[in-house]
């Protein structure tokens, strides 16, 4: 074991060895390829660099990308100095704004959690968070699209009893509703990704785990009621040993759906995240590097993705059939030639989405995809939704049980909700995606008796009017460009 004074002999560039979960790293020849930069590893040189490590990191990220030599075992903790980090006055200021939060009795929709997370969180968490790439075009489409669509609802029906319980991928969830993967969740929150594993168990909410959470898989697992329902979100690796060694593990441990990103062979630039890494990087220690300069710049997003597999393709669906019994949805489906060649080759589902509005900026939003994909099927296939044998998902912009219920109107199994989940467990953790989660019962329990439906089943097509859905008319302003664009003037009156 080595001693925590041998550690701190290695402080500086020329060797740079840090503690990360007990475990020395020797990761002098890893600075400059960091994509975090090589100043923020330098900070931590010779100390140990856990806590600073851990909400930006997956859990094996170190582990996977050094070589093994550069593994140097573990470290005597009586022995290790106590990194104290410095509490700057923004810190200070942001502290005291977590401890004027509202109560949650004050909370009454999904639009307060964001407004108090885009409040309360650490700046780089909100950056990561809240970005989308380019001009944020989609991001904000995904929402707006839903107000394109307006209900057609049915009078004098007996509402007493209203039930928006379903299946989704045969397993029961209690609003047709789950939380979607979002990665990097001890960004928010210290316990990350399991304040949704525990509220989820509650109310029996599907929680589909992210490849890039902050908490360890089996983590999320363990921290599962007997009996809870947990889907996976897939990152496709370059190496195809890790990714078959992922997909049966979990397999393995139950879980009951694997759905493969298919829509980010490379992560979108998101250019608020990428700003906050700027501002973090010293450009003079970035200077004294004497070997190639690697693109750091691009913040969180950049620093955790670079394993993705550009090369994944529709061949690989069969590999991934002879590799897993768990039903496959691709996520990342934009259009309905995407989502029939999906059907043809035998995969469970798909969703509609574009990635949270972080890809390509002005993809169209999953509810305007749904309705071109509905349409075709039946024309090509004769199929109608919802239907068991291949499942339609959305997501993205989703802030109400109405923009749900339009989706389910139109042919969806259940819709995913990322951000709104993230941003609760920020501002008030297990206890706020609770909240969340009864603000959309409530919110259900009111807009089926105001429609007409007493169950999902009734919740028809005939109930929404789409004919403006796919007219894009009104496009969300494009604040960069409109911000730097000068007024004309008029002419002026003469000076009296
Ligand atoms: C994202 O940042 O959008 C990921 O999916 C990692």
């Amino acid at each position: 074991m080595l001693s925590g004074k041998t550690v701190a002999q290695h402080n500086s560039r020329e060797s740079c060895w840090i503690i990360v979960h007990g475990k020395v790293y020797d990761v002098t020849e890893f600075l400059d390829e960091h994509p975090g930069g090589s100043k923020i590893i330098l900070k931590y040189a010779g100390k140990d660099a856990t806590q600073e490590y851990e909400p930006i990191h997956p859990p094996d990220a170190i582990t996977t990308n050094l070589p093994p030599e550069k593994h140097l075992g573990p470290v005597e903790p009586d022995t290790v100095e106590k990194v104290v980090v410095e509490i700057t006055d923004e810190e200070k200021a942001r502290q005291e704004r977590v401890s004027n939060r509202p109560s949650l009795e004050e909370i009454l929709n999904l639009h307060d959690f964001e407004n108090i997370a885009k409040q309360v969180l650490p700046e780089k968490a909100w950056a990561y968070y809240s970005s989308a790439s380019d001009d944020e075009m989609t991001l904000r489409e995904n929402h707006a699209a839903y107000h394109r669509i307006w209900f057609r609802p049915r009078i004098l029906r007996d509402v007493t009893n209203v039930d928006w319980s379903t299946t989704i991928l045969g397993h029961k969830s209690s609003m047709p509703v789950y939380i979607s993967a979002t990665a990097l969740g001890k960004l928010g929150h210290p316990d990350g990704e399991l304040n949704l594993t525990r509220a989820a168990a509650k109310h029996n909410i599907i929680q589909m785990i992210p490849t890039l959470a902050s908490c360890s898989f089996d983590e999320i697992l363990d921290a599962a009621q007997p009996g809870q329902v947990q889907f996976f979100q897939l990152y496709v690796n370059k190496d195809r040993a890790i990714t078959k060694k992922l997909v049966q593990h979990a397999e393995s441990r139950g879980v009951k759906g694997l759905f493969i990103t298919v829509d980010a062979p490379q992560l979108g630039r998101r250019e608020k995240d990428m700003r906050m890494k700027f501002e973090a990087e010293d450009p003079s220690v970035v200077s004294k590097s004497g070997s190639e300069p690697v693109d750091r710049s691009q913040g969180a997003a950049r620093a955790i993705s670079g394993f993705i597999d550009t090369s994944l393709n529709w061949n690989d669906i069969h590999w991934f059939k002879s590799i897993t019994k768990m039903p496959i949805i691709l996520k990342g489906v934009q259009c309905w030639e995407d989502a029939l060649e999906a059907y043809d080759f035998g995969v469970a589902g798909v969703v509609l989405s574009n990635h949270g509005g972080r890809q390509l900026d002005f993809a169209r939003s999953g509810i305007e995809i749904l309705v071109e994909v509905v349409t075709k099927f039946k024309e090509k296939r004769g199929l109608t939704f919802p239907n068991e044998k291949f499942a339609l998902f959305v997501d993205g912009g989703v802030r109400r049980a109405t923009d749900v219920l339009k989706a389910i109107a139109l042919g969806a199994t259940a819709v995913g909700v990322g951000r709104p989940f993230l941003y609760a467990f920020s501002a008030y953790g297990t206890e706020g995606v609770e909240k969340a989660f009864e603000i959309l019962h409530d919110e259900f329990q009111m807009n089926m008796r105001l429609l007409g439906a007493r169950n999902l089943k009734e919740v028809v097509p005939e109930m929404v009017d789409v004919s403006n859905l796919q007219s894009h008319v009104v496009v969300p302003r494009d604040d960069l460009y409109g911000n730097n664009y000068e007024s004309m003037t008029y002419a002026k009156l003469k000076d009296l």
